[in-house]
């Protein structure tokens, strides 16, 4: 495996060299973040970042995310010119080196929570979901860090109606049509795709999400049954829900192949649709962050794997999630259990 850690860029307070000194570290995982959904990335820009990271003595294999544009995921409007765009950042990203591309189909809300700074009982400040609070919220006025902010509350209950109309089964064959365009231009490019699910995993705000459980990520692997159709296996989306036996999952599809990359944190469930973000210690939440680890170990992974969201601590400011101490204490937590694994193997 090879950890890597998310950068948000130049005006990330988390430098490239604060991340270097993370024991382990191997490379970043970023994007660039002034380029419009749907339209084409800059080469120069790409190359200037790549150049960035380079120079400070990491690697940029993994780029999350690209997006997907609604018009891609409802197939209207400029949809036909924004997957050649999307088309056109893949070839433009596999020339400085990336491997692996982390996009979600979410439609119009990424991930989601009620509340970013809750207490939690040693004073580290979590981000959660309770379902009875996300039940009282205006989903036209919602908007999260890393959202795409630029739609207007009537122009996000248009989407709303656009996706309550076009269904799960609609939503599906949108997502096919979109890997059959983009799955062979990967493959030529030595980039592999890796979905992230859909956080949390169930349909919110009665609109359909679809990578949510075992048998929605069975279907979409068949779509296109190809290593360069993988998965984003982040424990922290599918475990937001108690029906995903995680590990009996990550095992599986880290034996078929069909992880590219994973997000590796810890949560503590509190019902079938509440959770609270916790650290990624094993016992702080209702992971077994071990057998996670050791599924990965024991499937010979060689992809990627990232720290995820990071509580709040040691006074910290930073976007909520994206702490640096917190993800910090999380890759050594992850490299540490796989050094074990590793030499415990070799006795
Ligand atoms: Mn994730």
């Amino acid at each position: 495996m090879k950890m890597t850690f998310r950068w948000y860029g130049y005006d990330d307070k988390n430098t490239l060299s604060y991340i270097r000194q993370i024991p382990g570290m191997t490379g970043v995982v970023t994007a660039l973040y002034n380029v419009k959904v749907g339209e084409v990335w800059p080469m120069e820009d790409i190359q200037k970042l790549a150049d960035t990271v380079h120079a400070a003595g990491l690697e940029m294999e993994v780029i999350e995310s690209v997006p997907v544009s609604e018009d891609i995921k409802l197939r209207k409007g400029d949809y036909l010119r924004h997957i050649e765009s999307f088309k056109e950042n893949i070839r433009r990203l596999g020339k400085v080196g990336v491997k692996c591309i982390c996009y979600n189909f979410m439609p119009i809300f990424d991930w989601t929570r009620s509340q970013l700074d809750h207490i939690n009982k040693d004073g580290s400040k979590s981000l959660v979901y309770y379902e009875e609070d996300v039940a009282k919220m205006d989903p036209t006025k919602l908007t999260l860090p890393g959202w795409d902010a630029s739609y207007k509350p009537e122009e996000v209950k248009g989407l709303i109606k656009q996706y309550q109309s076009l269904g799960e089964e609609g939503l599906w064959n949108n997502l096919k049509l979109f890997l059959e365009a983009i799955i062979p231009v990967a493959k030529e490019a030595g980039i592999r795709m890796a979905i992230h699910p859909d956080d949390p995993a169930w349909p919110i705000f009665g609109i359909p999400r679809l990578i949510i459980n075992e048998k929605n990520t069975d279907r979409f692997l068949s779509l296109v049954d190809d290593p360069a159709n993988s998965l984003t296996f982040c424990t922290g989306s599918f475990g937001s829900s108690p029906s995903n036996d995680i590990v009996k999952m990550i095992s599986k599809y880290a034996k078929m192949g069909r992880i590219a990359f994973a997000h590796i944190r810890n949560v503590r469930q509190l019902g079938p649709h509440s959770f609270e973000e916790a650290a990624h210690y094993s016992k702080d939440g209702s992971l077994d962050m071990v057998a996670i680890v050791k599924a990965l170990f024991d499937a010979g992974y060689e992809g990627y794997i990232r720290p995820d969201h990071g509580r709040m601590i040691w006074d910290e400011q930073a976007k909520p999630g994206y702490g640096l101490y917190d993800r910090a204490l999380g890759a050594m937590y992850i490299t540490g259990i796989w050094e074990t694994l590793d030499k415990v193997d070799k006795k």
